[in-house]
């Protein structure tokens, strides 16, 4: 039983926020609340405001987010700080004007340094200088961190953040140029294997590292905080586990079949070499993962067979 009435989820229609709804939706005495963008425009302050005066919700999950893989990041900079600083500034002031009794802000393990100690803790947070490629989005992610804190300190305003490491599930963004890692190689292997190519391209080299967490796991580490965390300091949420992405590459041949060779695009940036999240501090609060990463693909890979017309029409 929840002891939220009416909660917002900002981005239900996201690869987060649709997960957060799902996970909300098991609570039958919890209202929720979501609006579509051409309803409500989250980058608009007023009409953010007028919305919470209206639907007067109590607690607002903040999922909504422009966010894409490392090449979007690199290529659409503006777009990233932008987009993410409008967004969370509307939707942080609003819900603290309207009343609110809590907000539940969403991050991201790019916000610390691109050379932190792995695995790396939540007081890592601007020690270093951070990674070039998505430095816009972490910027932007970093002012939410230090908003929220802030409307802590000041108003007594209810505000926690959460930094999740990188996402993968149902829901998630198969476009090639946009998306991350784990739904992109989904996709090429799948092609690959229909089309009967004898290769797939990885881009990098295959080194970099990289920590998973399927986002119905996220989905409940955000209830459960939303339930029993209220404090200033940011809480690391992922699996305390990563791997190379050539093997992860390796994985989903595995779990798509295809039998072909795996090839290298050095080309490609690498990114960050390492993103491993210390996830001791939520474990202490009482919250663990349950989803494996080789069951989370294979599920994974289900919904895009299942969805893969509509997201073919998509690009
Ligand atoms: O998932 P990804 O785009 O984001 O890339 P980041 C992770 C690693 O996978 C990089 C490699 O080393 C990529 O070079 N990779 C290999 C690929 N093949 C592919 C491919 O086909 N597509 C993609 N996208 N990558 C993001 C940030 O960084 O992490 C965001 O850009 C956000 O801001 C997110 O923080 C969690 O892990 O490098």
């Amino acid at each position: 039983m929840s002891s939220w009435k009416k909660i917002h989820v900002a981005g239900h229609r996201g690869l987060v926020g649709s997960a957060v709804a799902r996970r909300l939706e098991r609570d039958s005495d919890v209202e929720i609340l979501t609006a579509t963008h051409s309803e409500l425009d989250l980058c608009d302050r007023i009409a953010v405001d007028r919305f919470y005066a209206d639907t007067q919700p109590d607690a607002v999950i903040l999922a909504a987010a422009k966010v894409g893989g490392i090449y979007a990041n690199d290529a659409t900079p503006a777009d990233f700080i932008r987009d993410n600083l409008l967004i969370q500034t509307s939707v942080i002031d609003a819900a603290y004007r309207n009343g609110v009794k809590k907000l539940v802000f969403l991050g991201s393990s790019c916000i610390y340094p691109k050379f932190a100690p792995q695995p790396m803790t939540e007081d890592a947070l601007l020690t270093g200088a951070l990674e070039p490629t998505n430095q816009w989005y972490a910027i932007a992610k970093i002012a939410g961190i230090k908003m929220a804190q802030a409307y802590r300190r000041q108003y007594n305003f209810d505000a926690i953040s959460l930094m999740p490491t990188n996402l993968y599930g149902p829901g998630d963004n198969f476009n090639l140029t946009t998306s991350h890692v784990l739904p992109a190689l989904l996709r090429k292997f799948h092609e690959a294997q229909i089309q009967g190519n004898p290769t797939v391209t990885v881009w990098g080299t295959g080194q970099a590292l990289r920590e998973f967490l399927h986002v119905d796991d996220l989905a409940d580490a955000v209830v459960f905080c939303l339930e029993n965390y209220s404090d200033e300091e940011i809480v690391n949420v992922g699996t305390g586990k990563d791997l190379r992405i050539a093997e992860l590459a390796e994985l989903i041949a595995q779990v798509v079949g295809f039998e072909g060779e795996i090839v290298y695009d050095t080309d490609k940036p690498d990114g960050t070499p390492r993103k491993l999240l210390d996830t001791t501090k939520l474990t202490g609060i009482g919250w663990t993962p349950t989803i494996s990463l080789k069951d989370g693909i294979a599920t994974t890979y289900a919904w895009f067979l299942d969805n893969i017309d509509h997201l073919r029409n998509a690009g």
